[in-house]
């Protein structure tokens, strides 16, 4: 299964090393084609960017979603990258997991939370340490559909 993991970046690292635990649980399900996303190097600034350019990164990553069965977004901390990645995955019509984290104090764009109308598109509200059990339910009930 290829997992296209998203977290925010220009948006703001803060969130890293709960992108690396999810990161870690997902690649118990599949090849997570992102796991950059969550590397510590990379900051909000980009080295990456300047060495491949962001047409290159753009293209690619659109590339690696088309491929993707399963889109996971860390969602807590806003990034215009993922809400573009999230429309264009809805409009591909992937499955799609949102994670959100409420106690962070931030109010979760309506825009995401009201697009899990949509029944391939779910968002939820999680704590970090719920990360490995949510993960578990949601990809045992993909295993059963
Ligand atoms: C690195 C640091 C700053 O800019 C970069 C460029 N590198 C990227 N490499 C790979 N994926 C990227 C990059 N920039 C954005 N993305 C994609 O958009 C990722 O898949 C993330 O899920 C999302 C983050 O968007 P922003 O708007 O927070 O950067």
């Amino acid at each position: 299964m290829n997992i296209y993991f998203c977290g925010s970046i220009r948006g703001g690292r803060q969130d890293v090393n709960i992108y690396q635990r999810i990161v870690k649980q997902l690649q118990k399900y599949g090849k997570v084609l992102t796991e950059h996303v969550s590397y510590d190097s990379l900051s909000d600034k980009g080295e990456d960017a300047v060495l491949n350019g962001d047409k290159a990164i753009h293209d690619r990553d659109m590339k690696w979603l088309m491929m993707s069965d399963v889109i996971v977004a860390e969602v807590t901390q806003p990034s215009l990258g993922e809400g573009y990645e999230l429309g264009r995955a809805m409009a591909m019509k992937k499955r799609v997991l949102c994670l959100f984290r409420p106690s962070s104090g931030k109010v979760l764009s309506a825009m995401i939370r009201r697009a899990s109308s949509d029944p391939l598109f779910q968002t939820q509200d999680y704590t970090e340490d719920d990360v490995e059990s949510i993960l578990e339910k949601y990809f045992d009930s993909l295993n059963k559909n």
